[in-house]
């Protein structure tokens, strides 16, 4: 079969092309892209060879293919999605499960068998008068135990430039692991193309199949569902972590400064637009990725790696004041994506929350736009999509992390989760210890829908680690794999939860975007011993006097006390519910819901019953201080 297939690809493919193939000498890469070349019917393939020509040549043909158009700034791009193409679709993302197999409400799953048949009539032809772009790449930095590697076939050019941006090359880390290396596999086809924009939408499908280390996206171009190395390829780390014992999390990873240029590593987990990118990347601390991580336990020490080497961030608010160090890089010659924003005539990316005012006219995903164009049911259309993004690679970010691409990862001292959250979680909250913080603030995790993925805005959805919808192991499967990775450790993280979306009675925000930065100094001289707390019956919040001092230091900014109450009260009967339908999922919705789980969750009800029965329904930091 595999000499078949590499005598198939030598005569099929330009000898250019297959002597790249050759090389690799990878049985199993040659019979997956003999297979997809015979299935897609591409006019040519190209293989890139991560040579600096090689990369070149699908930036060129991403331009001539009109599938990105430049900017006035060098090195600047811009790209549409069709107009239904704008997110995650995660109605028609499914992971085909062979008979017998179940995973429990919250996944869309679909036979397999069925699946594959569907996806190869799909696949059929596809790729008939198009270039097929194969590409190698590492998930992981390179020459790292953490790091799988992965081949990407597509025919867009945007898809493998963006991916180009986000991923390490692959090419010579096949050939450092040699002929028998393994690796995942992904196949995208943008499908019939109008305007360079994919045409047959309501044909998208994204299926999974982990059984084969496989993933197929058709008739879609969103990064979120083409670009295979990002959300898809996390489907197939997360059983396979589950298997071995580690963890794949949609979390960043960053470098918190502390006293004496102390740097404290923090994970974060929260769902898409809800602070996650701009939180990794504030001013005053360094970043290392702003999305995935892959965790290990190393020596009793818990570390992690970016999976990626480059950010595909929501664009949306992005504003000088706020983001300083992404503004700057947005504004800077340098390989930039933008995708969905408004185009101006002089060539400029322009997006809603900018804080400048916008153009007169320009060019958006839906056509041309003015100030005032209405749609045809007369809504006001907004100059660029709520979900429009930015690609880039870190180093173009003056605050990266020098411990980027270690291939040892970097040692985690916290790990936060955070969701849109109007009226429960206090702004910020340490665990009490790593089990209670897995069960009641990861496992626990609920967060207001936004624009991301396809659907009504602002409805509270059940998102444990912000990870649900890239889970392909049933919910309960992998709290147990989050609880269990405590185990092995000397010293567990601390666990924390914050909240920068509370609201006041009249829908205010009770906090400022630039809060946050208190927040993170607040966790880091918590992991150092460096203050007190009040213990609630949800946790450990900050003392008065820690957060006004801290507010001083690095925001220059007065902290009152009747804002530090009506931010920290602990609101009882809102706690109460979230355990109340956090319990009813994890008992009738989820499988292999751990046992722990229900304990720690009664605790936690019986310790707000009592604080209630003492001191009512809303009760204020300083009487549980007392108490
Ligand atoms: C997210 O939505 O969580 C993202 C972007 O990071 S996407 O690639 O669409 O998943
Ligand atoms: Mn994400």
């Amino acid at each position: 079969m595999s000499s078949s297939a590499s005598e198939f690809l030598r005569l099929r493919l330009a000898a250019e092309q297959y002597s790249k193939l050759a090389r690799v000498g990878n049985a199993g890469l040659n019979s997956f892209v003999a297979r997809y070349v015979e299935l897609c019917q591409p006019d040519r393939v190209f293989v890139c060879s991560d040579t600096p020509e090689d990369v070149e040549a699908i930036r060129q043909a991403a331009l001539r293919d009109k599938e990105e158009g430049s900017l006035a700034t060098p090195g600047h791009t811009f790209h549409f999605d069709g107009i239904h193409d704008q997110a995650r679709d995660r109605k028609n993302t499914r992971l085909l499960l062979p008979q017998g197999v179940e995973l429990g409400s919250h996944f869309e799953t679909l036979d397999r068998d069925s699946g594959l048949a569907d996806i190869a009539k799909q696949l059929d032809g596809i790729m008939r008068g198009h270039t097929m772009y194969v590409r190698l790449v590492c998930l992981g930095p390179s020459n790292s135990p953490f790091t799988i590697l992965a081949a990407q076939l597509t025919d867009s050019a945007y898809v493998t430039h963006n991916e180009d941006l986000l991923y390490r090359r692959g090419y010579q880390e096949f050939l450092r692991r040699g002929p028998d290396a393994e690796f995942f596999r992904f196949v995208h086809s943008a499908g019939e193309l109008e305007n360079a924009v994919s045409k047959n939408v309501e044909r998208r499908r994204v299926f999974i199949d982990v059984t084969d280390n496989v993933v197929y996206s058709v008739n879609t171009q969103y990064g979120g569902n083409s670009i295979g190395l990002k959300k898809l390829a996390m489907r197939l780390a997360i059983s396979k972590a589950s298997e071995e014992g580690w963890l794949c999390e949609h979390m960043f990873i960053m470098g918190v400064h502390g006293p004496g240029q102390r740097r404290t590593y923090f994970t974060g987990a929260y769902p898409s637009l809800c602070g996650k990118t701009s939180t990794s990347m504030l001013v005053g601390e360094t970043i290392v990725g702003d999305d995935i991580a892959y965790i290990r336990s190393v020596g009793g020490e818990m570390r992690a790696v970016n999976v990626e080497k480059g950010i595909f961030g929501i664009i949306q608010g992005v504003n000088e004041q706020d983001d300083p160090i992404l503004w700057g890089a947005l504004h800077s010659p340098g390989e930039v994506i933008f995708s969905n924003v408004l185009v101006t005539e002089a060539g400029r990316a322009c997006w809603i929350g900018r804080g400048t005012p916008p153009p007169d006219r320009g060019v958006n995903h839906a056509g041309e736009w003015f100030p005032g164009k209405r749609d045809a049911s007369g809504k006001e259309v907004p100059p660029s999509h709520p979900n429009a993004r930015f690609t880039l690679e870190l180093p173009l970010l003056e605050n990266v992390d020098p411990l980027l691409d270690d291939p040892a990862g970097v040692p985690v001292a916290g790990v936060i989760y955070g969701g849109r959250d109007s009226d429960t979680w206090v702004p910020v909250e340490e665990a009490f210890d790593w089990v209670h913080g897995i069960i009641t603030k990861g496992a626990s995790l609920e967060s207001e829908t936004t624009a991301a993925t396809l659907g009504k805005e602002g409805v509270r959805e059940f998102n444990p680690m912000s990870n649900l919808d890239f889970l392909s192991v049933p919910v309960g499967r992998y709290v147990q794999d989050n609880l269990r990775m405590g185990e092995g450790l000397a010293q567990p993280p601390r666990v924390f939860s914050v909240n920068y979306f509370l609201r006041d009675e009249d829908g205010g925000w009770l906090n400022a975007k630039s809060d946050k930065r208190v927040w993170l100094k607040w966790m880091e001289l918590r992991t150092h011993n460096e203050a007190e707390t009040i213990r609630t019956p949800s946790g450990l919040i900050p003392r008065y006097e820690d957060l006004e001092r801290l507010f001083h230091q690095v925001l220059g900014k007065e902290y009152r006390r009747d804002d530090y109450v009506k931010q920290f009260m602990l609101r009882i009967p809102e706690s109460l519910a979230k355990i109340e339908r956090i319990m009813d999922i994890y008992c009738n919705q989820v499988l292999e819901t751990p046992k722990i789980v229900f304990e720690v969750l009664e605790l936690q009800r019986e310790r707000l019953l009592i604080a209630q029965a003492h001191h009512g329904d809303y009760v204020a930091p300083e009487t549980l201080a007392a108490y």
